[in-house]
């Protein structure tokens, strides 16, 4: 037996002890479920013993099977959890599961297969299997349906999301919620058990019905199918269930197993596990270890009360913490506090916030006239015009009044922070901290480490981002850091597209087939068009004149068409309707800007267009990787999947690459080299990785 499970005889009980840490994964591997399935056996044969309890020691029961041993060989001598819960459903002693913490996947599965199920308070428990692209392969498709009826069953597995102990009990899934000691209750559970001599109880005999079954599963195929488009775990789940209800236990579980090996090795699944690890990895920084010292964030303050300032600073009052927000000017003071307080009032209204917590968060704020207000404060956040010398001005008087150790933050998205830094006299207190609009609802946040960012402050800032539940990626200083620097090349690709023969409506067909819920044109609708030709007009005497630039975005917001705020762009809009209608006069001014720009108008293939754009944002993302902007391709594709939209089953651009073939990607980049010029030089290290047959996420 290995360490990772204690099996002890108390009185007549056989107790076994799931001992691996963080989260017990029920490993094949490393033998774990082996020694659970010797414990049953010893267990089994001993006539002292009549009843067993599983338990979890530390604070959870299991997180399940063990996700970084799919898609690898399982050692042939080693039980698998599908041997073990066939062993159990065998067993003639009743079987306890005692559920603390969190109780996944396989986690609960084992449970579901114990004879009966005792939960500590406030455990959470469910089978989110989906989210990693999968569906619970070990008999949670058959077993749940049978214990909690079909329709819930349905929704945990198709949506993945726990629920608590005490839901769990309501719903038929656990038998008893108790608090405090968890085993001492389970041991005297199970003397009451042996007492009153109660015997085994399986799920597997049960059975799953529901009525006019046909009409309920075709009901079901429809409305999930189109839930979760590219996603085709949750059908298969459909089908389990199903298969619950029409077939008896044994040939339910083979349809289980089926779907299960099928899904396991769909691109999807393994994209939602390499993001399942990647979410992991983002916090840890190489050079700064776990156990740096933060500095404590007990008060915030926001200059500049605009649109992105009060949504940064609604996540600070979220997560229960004060903060000032700074305008100079009273008017424009009041009018940012209005719009973070109408902000809240829209959430109120729809139901998803209560009218008393509204009233706490605002009672957070405090709008501020003066910088000497704010000298307290223990962390600022600069949300100014995004202008260098603005900027500058504000880290100097800031350098001036706030107190030691503060933490300097600038929410630029393009500028240079070091160069922000050395406006005051603690660059070792500064550092970047963009935030993606709306901020109060986009998850992403690009932690910039500027040259001298200290490490605390940088250990401080990805706390922080925890707390303000925000995905902090750490990003090196350049110009639009990862997912800006990125973007560009997407949205030039886009544009050139157009000259050369595609229109907004089939370019955004491609991506948003591809997975994104929109494409690039009617993002740019959506997002208004006016800011970046204001930026694009001010770029314009530094645009090197030898490389292309394409005029149509220009030519658009010439005619006064800024997305849909203005009613048209590169669709046209009716009142009241977010539809995009495309429009003759946007083809029009497309076929001649082809003809200005003296380009012959051709059919582009779609995959030409998938290619141009996504390869676009993969190419550049090896040269950052290469510069160490990034700190890994993971980190890059956590910055896409939860600040641009990228389809969580294609894993971010890096993983998609990677899922391509790095040789295919660089044979596409070198035919677009060769014909579209110099934005196209092949990155050297998508080059090496090529010719290495190695990957981006290794
Ligand atoms: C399954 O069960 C399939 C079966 O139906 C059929 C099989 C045949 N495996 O999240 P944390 C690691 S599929 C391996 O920060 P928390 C995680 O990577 C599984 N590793 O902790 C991290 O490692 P590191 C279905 C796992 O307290 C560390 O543990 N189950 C697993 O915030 C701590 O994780 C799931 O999908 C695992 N199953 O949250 C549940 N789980 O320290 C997945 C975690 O090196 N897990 N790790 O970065 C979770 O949702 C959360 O981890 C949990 C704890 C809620 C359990």
């Amino acid at each position: 037996m290995t360490n990772l499970v204690e099996y002890q005889k108390q009185g007549s009980i056989g107790v076994i002890t799931l001992n691996n840490p963080p989260v017990n994964a029920l490993s094949v591997n490393k033998g774990l479920l082996q020694d659970v399935l010797d414990a049953f056996k010893e267990g089994d044969h001993d006539h002292h013993v009549r009843a067993f309890v599983i338990i979890g020691g530390g604070r959870n029961f299991s997180g399940g099977a063990d996700i970084s041993e799919f898609g690898k060989p399982y050692d042939p001598g080693k039980a698998t959890l599908a041997d073990l819960l066939a062993y159990m459903d065998t067993v003639t002693k009743p079987i306890v599961a005692a559920i603390s913490g969190p109780t996944m996947g396989g986690g609960l599965e084992l449970a579901l297969t114990a004879h009966y199920r005792l939960a500590l308070t406030g455990a959470q428990i469910g089978l989110p299997e989906v989210k990693l692209g999968i569906l619970p392969g070990a008999g949670g498709t058959q077993r749940s349906p049978r214990l909690m009826g079909v329709e819930k069953a349905l929704d945990l597995m198709v949506s993945g999301d726990p629920i608590s102990s005490e839901k769990a009990k309501d719903v038929g899934l656990v038998d008893e919620v108790v608090g405090g000691d968890l085993r001492a209750a389970a041991m005297t559970y199970t003397n009451k058990l042996l007492k009153e001599n109660l015997s085994v109880r399986r799920a597997s005999q049960l059975t799953a019905s529901i009525e006019q079954p046909d009409a309920f599963f075709a009901e079901a195929r429809v409305r999930i199918g189109k839930a979760w488009r590219g996603y085709p775990a949750p059908l298969a789940i459909v089908t389990c269930v199903e298969a619950a209800v029409l077939q008896p236990f044994a040939k339910g579980l083979a349809i289980e197993r089926q779907q299960f090996e099928k899904l396991v090795k769909s691109d999807e699944s393994r994209a939602l596990r390499h993001l399942f690890f990647a979410e992991r990895q983002v916090s840890k920084i190489p050079d700064v270890p776990d156990d740096t010292p933060v500095r404590e964030i007990k008060s915030a303050a926001l200059i500049g009360a605009g649109t992105m300032g009060g949504g940064i600073a609604m996540n600070f009052a979220n997560a229960g913490i004060p903060i000032k927000m700074l305008e100079l000017n009273q008017e424009a003071l009041d009018k940012g506090l209005g719009i973070v307080r109408k902000n809240y009032a829209a959430t109120v209204a729809k139901g998803r916030l209560s009218q008393e917590a509204m009233d706490k968060r605002m009672g957070l704020f405090t709008g501020v006239t003066s910088y000497d207000d704010i000298k307290d404060a223990d962390i600022v956040i600069e949300a100014v015009f995004e202008d260098l010398a603005v900027k500058k001005q504000v880290f100097a008087k800031l350098d001036k009044v706030c107190k030691p150790g503060a933490i300097l933050a600038t929410n630029t998205s393009t500028l240079d922070v070091n160069e922000i830094a050395a406006m005051t006299s603690r660059p070792q207190d500064v550092l970047g901290l963009h935030f993606f609009s709306p901020a109060n609802v986009m998850k992403l946040l690009e932690v910039v480490r500027a040259k001298k960012t200290g490490k605390d402050v940088l250990a401080t800032a990805m706390k922080l981002s925890k707390a303000i539940k925000k995905v902090g990626v750490v990003a090196g200083v350049c110009d639009g850091f990862i997912g800006n620097r990125m973007l560009h090349g997407y949205f030039r690709e886009a544009g050139f597209l157009l000259e050369e023969g595609a229109l907004p409506q089939q370019v955004d067909k491609v991506l948003e087939d591809f997975g994104f819920a929109m494409g690039p044109f009617r993002v740019g609708d959506l997002a208004g068009l006016d800011v970046g030709w204001y930026i694009r007009k001010r770029q314009a005497a530094t645009r090197p004149a030898h490389l292309r630039y394409s005029k149509v975005a220009d030519q658009v917001c010439e005619l006064g068409r800024f997305g849909q705020k203005t009613g048209a762009g590169w669709y046209r809009y009716e009142a009241g309707n977010r539809n995009p209608i495309p429009d003759p006069i946007v083809e029009d001014l497309i076929v001649k800007a082809s003809k200005a720009a003296g380009i012959q108008r051709r059919q582009i293939p779609d995959q030409e267009i998938l290619e141009r754009c996504i390869y676009a944002l993969v190419n550049e993302g090896a040269e950052i990787l290469a510069e160490g902007i990034a700190l890994r391709a993971s980190d890059i594709d956590i910055v896409y999947i939860y600040g641009y939209g990228f389809p969580r089953f294609r894993g971010g651009p890096m993983f998609y690459a990677d899922t391509v073939g790095l040789d295919k990607v660089l044979e596409s980049v070198k035919r677009f080299h060769a014909a579209h010029g110099e934005f196209w030089k092949p990155a050297a290290l998508l080059e090496k990785l090529a010719a290495e047959g190695k990957k981006f996420n290794s």
